[in-house]
């Protein structure tokens, strides 16, 4: 059966249980709010639903009930590859079904009927300065396309209908996840390779296409289809996926919603700390002038870097309290790749994960001191030739566009409400604490 066809049925499966959890069950209490967790960004309160994935804090991510490693096996793989295609991610993410060969053709067919971006797109993002940062050209690249969506067409056609627009989301998203690495490869040739574009190469899935118009060499597939669905999605409450359910839940559409995502991902405490921590090694390095890197000048880096009241960047979470799987999955692959292991830059953040983790206890601020994805997903990057780190940051919006937009495809189909939560006042809070609490 074709994807949109079974997500209707389990859409449709679906709903009679979140009906039944707000009429039956809507009082029931699950969490409480402390003042900490008011002026503390919300930290750990329970207020989003998803069944895509969930983050655990000591075990990590799960899509769709899978770990990393389980999610890895249980795919069909790409042709001549020991990992999966981003299609056959994408068909398991939507529905939490492992598809079999034959969905995955169909997604793969179905992604190239959807990947013509329109010329105006590529117009508007070479207008801007070549110097803009490639986040705002992938955001400005997804907003030109908003132009075309089919749930703004249907929102004005005076058809709407609750119980179908799940279905004009699921067209949006689909176009968003099949075009964002035609648009991210177009800005990696404009800004980096002097505008030599490379065409879209029909035979191929989306991650070796990605590597093809790219120009990289056949052993980047794996890369571009590992770094994809790694970076997909970390349940709801992140920057970049709450921004986009936020801003879809106003029933703006999937462009809108994913611009602003992209533009939460933009920022050094979420997506931006792959750049970051680029930027923080050659920092380092430069610093050593051609001394070898040693346990104690990565000692005195780390330092240096806490004294000057700055972050390390690719270490601590807000929700995870252990070394992140995203970060372990990269580092095998580093161990398993022969070069890759003995790459000077991978002994160097091999021994950062040595130190940093000691380093941050004894600084003694860090919830979790403990790397994530962003602290190994750049020296891949940088091994395989694309040392251009302010990009970066881009790879993980075209990985993240999938969970967002499978996310907002579920929001329609169960109907979620606007988002709103409510905000009070320091006298409020002032009155609660003398008070010992709110009286309810
Ligand atoms: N280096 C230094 N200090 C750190 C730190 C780090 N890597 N991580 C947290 N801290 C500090 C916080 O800044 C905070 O200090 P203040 O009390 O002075 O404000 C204190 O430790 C407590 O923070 P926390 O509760 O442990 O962490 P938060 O939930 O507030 O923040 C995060 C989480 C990721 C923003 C933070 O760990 C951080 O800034 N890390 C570095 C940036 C980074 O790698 N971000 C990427 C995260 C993954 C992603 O989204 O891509």
């Amino acid at each position: 059966m074709a994807l949109k066809d079974t997500l209707k049925q389990k859409i449709e499966a679906h709903r009679p249980r979140t009906t039944r959890l707000t009429k039956e069950f809507g009082k029931v209490i699950i969490d409480q709010v402390t003042i900490d967790q008011c002026i503390g960004g919300a930290r750990d309160i329970r207020s989003l639903v998803t069944d895509i994935s969930y983050l655990d804090p000591q075990e990590g991510i799960r899509f769709r009930g899978k770990t990393i490693p389980e999610t890895f096996e249980a795919l069909p793989k790409a042709a001549g590859s020991a990992y999966p295609t981003v299609e056959s991610f994408w068909y398991f993410l939507l529905t939490g079904d492992v598809p079999t060969q034959a969905q995955v053709d169909e997604v793969v067919a179905e992604w190239k009927t959807r990947q013509n971006v329109p010329s105006y797109v590529f117009d508007a993002i070479r207008a801007l300065p070549r110097d803009s940062h490639p986040m705002v050209m992938l955001s400005v690249g997804i907003m030109a396309m908003q132009k075309d969506s089919k749930f703004a067409a249907f929102y004005n056609s005076g058809k709407f209908n609750k119980m179908v627009a799940w279905e004009s989301v699921y067209e949006d998203a689909s176009d968003i996840v099949a075009r964002i690495p035609i648009v991210a490869a177009f800005i990696y040739n404009l800004k980096y390779k002097g505008d030599k574009q490379i065409a879209i190469d029909p035979k191929l899935d989306m991650g070796a296409n990605f590597a093809h118009m790219i120009g990289q060499s056949d052993q980047y597939k794996d890369v571009a289809r590992m770094y994809f669905i790694l970076h997909s999605d970390h349940e709801s409450g992140n920057v970049s996926a709450h921004t986009t359910h936020l801003v879809h839940s106003a029933l703006s559409d999937p462009y809108y919603a994913y611009s602003a995502g992209l533009n939460g991902l933009a920022g050094p405490l979420h997506g931006l700390a792959n750049q970051e921590v680029l930027g923080w090694i050659m920092e380092f390095q430069k610093k050593l002038n051609g001394a070898e890197p040693t346990k104690e000048n990565v000692t005195k880096a780390l330092w240096d870097t806490l004294n000057a009241g700055q972050v390390v960047p690719g270490y601590g979470h807000a929700v995870l309290r252990k070394t992140d799987p995203r970060y372990t999955a990269q580092r095998e692959f580093c161990l398993n790749t022969p070069g890759l292991k003995d790459d000077p830059l991978f002994k160097l953040v091999a021994m950062i994960f040595e130190t940093a983790p000691g380093v941050l206890t004894e600084h003694g601020k860090t919830k979790n001191p403990w790397p994530n994805v962003d602290a190994q997903s750049g020296v891949i990057q940088w091994y395989y030739g694309v040392k251009e780190w302010d990009f970066y940051t881009v790879l993980f919006g075209v990985g993240r566009a999938l969970g967002c937009m499978a996310n907002i495809t579920w929001d329609r189909g169960l109907g979620y409400a606007i988002e709103r939560p409510k905000s009070v006042t320091t006298d409020m809070l002032e009155k609660w604490a003398a008070e010992g609490g709110r009286k309810f």
